[in-house]
């Protein structure tokens, strides 16, 4: 456990810039929906990549403009 490594990461930004698209190609899985529309995540999404050496919580959020 010496080196391993946890911590947060929140995908944050305007509605329809790519933050869903991105959450589900760094999980290689279709958690969060992704549309061309705006405002299509409505809440916060989490998502936990998990690795030998570290674990990452990932926060998808709903459009902040
Ligand atoms: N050209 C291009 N389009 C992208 C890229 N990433 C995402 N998109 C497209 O952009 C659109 C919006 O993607 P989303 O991931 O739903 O955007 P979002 O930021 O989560 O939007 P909200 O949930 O409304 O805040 C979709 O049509 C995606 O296919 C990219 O790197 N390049
Ligand atoms: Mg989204």
């Amino acid at each position: 456990m010496e080196n391993f490594k946890s911590g947060f990461v929140s995908l944050v930004g305007r509605t329809n810039v790519g933050k869903s698209t991105l959450l589900n190609a760094l999980v290689k899985e279709k958690v969060a929906i992704t549309t061309n529309k705006t405002q299509t995540t409505r809440t916060a999404i989490k998502a936990i990549i998990n690795s030998e050496n570290y674990q990452i919580i990932i926060t998808d959020t709903p459009r902040n403009t």
